[in-house]
């Protein structure tokens, strides 16, 4: 075996993704929806739909779920919801409160003007640790709409003291090893001012909930052109980074295939990640998850796609040559340190994917193997009846 065959096959030993439950439902943008006739309505379908984009990528054994969509009646969902990691081969991952979709939320949830709604949105986030307790998960993760649409409507400072307040509360109920993780995300639906808006603010009020708090980059969430390495490097030093929300992204929070359109800045990213474990001899516990809802795409093929993207662009980023790269950046060498990434990057490792895939029993190409396995028209036929009764016009 050659050096750099077993680089990358140390890096993905190393490596699990998180796939999202919604990414396998039908769901759209803010003018519609395009329904697929195979997509999960049920949390046992997306159970279903990840199991065998594990079977098939050996990387995935953990699914993230939304409480509101996936534990309908919440704690009384959770025994049911545990069942299904043992029939389809995937355990619950992070679990992810709802505090945008009901009514009550129009003007915030932990930054609300009104003690009551706020009050209301801590019982949901205490629910849902519980929740995630109860199926044997340890992340907790936040992402709140809160904001506002037009300047002098809502008092920031207070809302930022609620939002402590908040945090702070909720980390109380923690145990064990269980972490709240903090996403932050510029605009949208908010689009004059949002409660979390950048990583700054994110890693404040993880530092204000509690030491088991830490900070959930999702890629799609910054200004065009913004250094997510950078944050990442930074987050990394402060020991404070979460996980991931992975997602590809051209003009504003897209959902894209990740590394559909700048397969570089995933690199350098996984580069940062993989530098600082080389020099610290310490791996950061990050949650690596997915984040796109594909609404054009089939949905587990686009997830299959997903992974072996993740998974190319993570093994390049383990050729870099760390001790000629620290050794290049201490001589101010440009050239050849920038070179060291340019050529790591440029190396095909799909051959020693492919030789890791082969030695863990697992097909050598994936999505040719989804596609030969008979599951998608399998499942299209026994769920293609409900689509009559699925509205199209919304986005959830
Ligand atoms: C947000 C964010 C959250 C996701 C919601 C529905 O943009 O990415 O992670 O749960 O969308
Ligand atoms: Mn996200
Ligand atoms: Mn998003």
């Amino acid at each position: 075996m050659t050096k750099v065959t077993d680089r990358i096959i140390a890096a993905l030993d190393t490596f699990r993704i998180e796939l999202p439950s919604w990414g396998f439902a039908n769901t759209g943008t803010r003018f519609g929806k395009f329904l697929q006739p195979a997509a999960a309505a049920t949390v046992d379908e997306k159970f279903s739909d990840a199991g065998e984009v594990h079977r098939l990528t050996g990387a995935c054994p953990t699914l993230a779920l939304h409480v509101l969509w996936d534990f309908p009646d919440g704690l009384a969902s959770a025994s049911s919801v545990a069942a299904l990691a043992d029939r389809y081969g995937v355990r619950p991952g992070s679990i992810n409160p709802n505090l945008f979709e009901e009514q009550q939320y129009k003007f915030g949830s932990f930054g609300h003007p009104d003690a009551s709604v706020r009050g209301r949105a801590g019982e949901h986030v205490r629910d849902s640790i519980a929740i995630t307790r109860r199926v044997g998960s340890r992340d907790v993760s936040l992402w709140f709409a809160d904001g506002s649409n037009y300047p002098g409507t809502q008092n920031i400072r207070r809302r930022k003291q609620w939002f402590e307040e908040q945090l702070r509360a909720a980390h109380a109920q923690l145990e064990g090893e269980e972490r709240l993780l903090v996403e932050y995300k510029p605009f949208e639906p908010a689009f004059y001012h949002t409660d979390i808006a950048d990583w700054g603010m994110a890693l404040h009020f993880a530092r204000a909930a509690g030491p088991r708090a830490r900070v959930l980059v999702d890629t799609g969430h910054h200004y065009a052109s913004q250094n997510i390495e950078q944050i990442v490097a930074w987050l990394l030093d402060e020991d404070m980074l979460g996980g991931f929300h992975f997602n590809d992204r051209r003009y504003a929070d897209d959902d894209l295939t990740l590394g559909s359109i700048d397969p570089y800045q995933v690199f350098r990213i996984f580069h940062e990640i993989q530098f600082f474990a080389w020099e610290t001899g310490r791996r950061a516990d990050i949650a690596y998850m997915v984040d796109q809802s594909h609404n054009l795409k089939g949905k587990i093929e686009a997830m299959i796609q997903t992974v072996n993207t993740a998974q190319q662009l993570f093994a390049k980023a383990a050729l870099v040559d760390h001790p000629a790269l620290a050794q290049a950046q201490t001589r101010c060498e440009l050239i050849a340190a920038e070179s060291l990434l340019q050529d790591a990057f440029a190396t095909d490792v799909r051959p020693a994917i492919a030789d890791w895939r082969r030695s863990r029993g697992l097909p050598v190409d994936p999505l040719a193997a989804f596609r030969e396995s008979g599951y998608l028209a399998r499942v299209t036929d026994e769920r293609k009846h409900r689509l009559s009764g699925i509205s199209s016009s919304s986005y959830a």
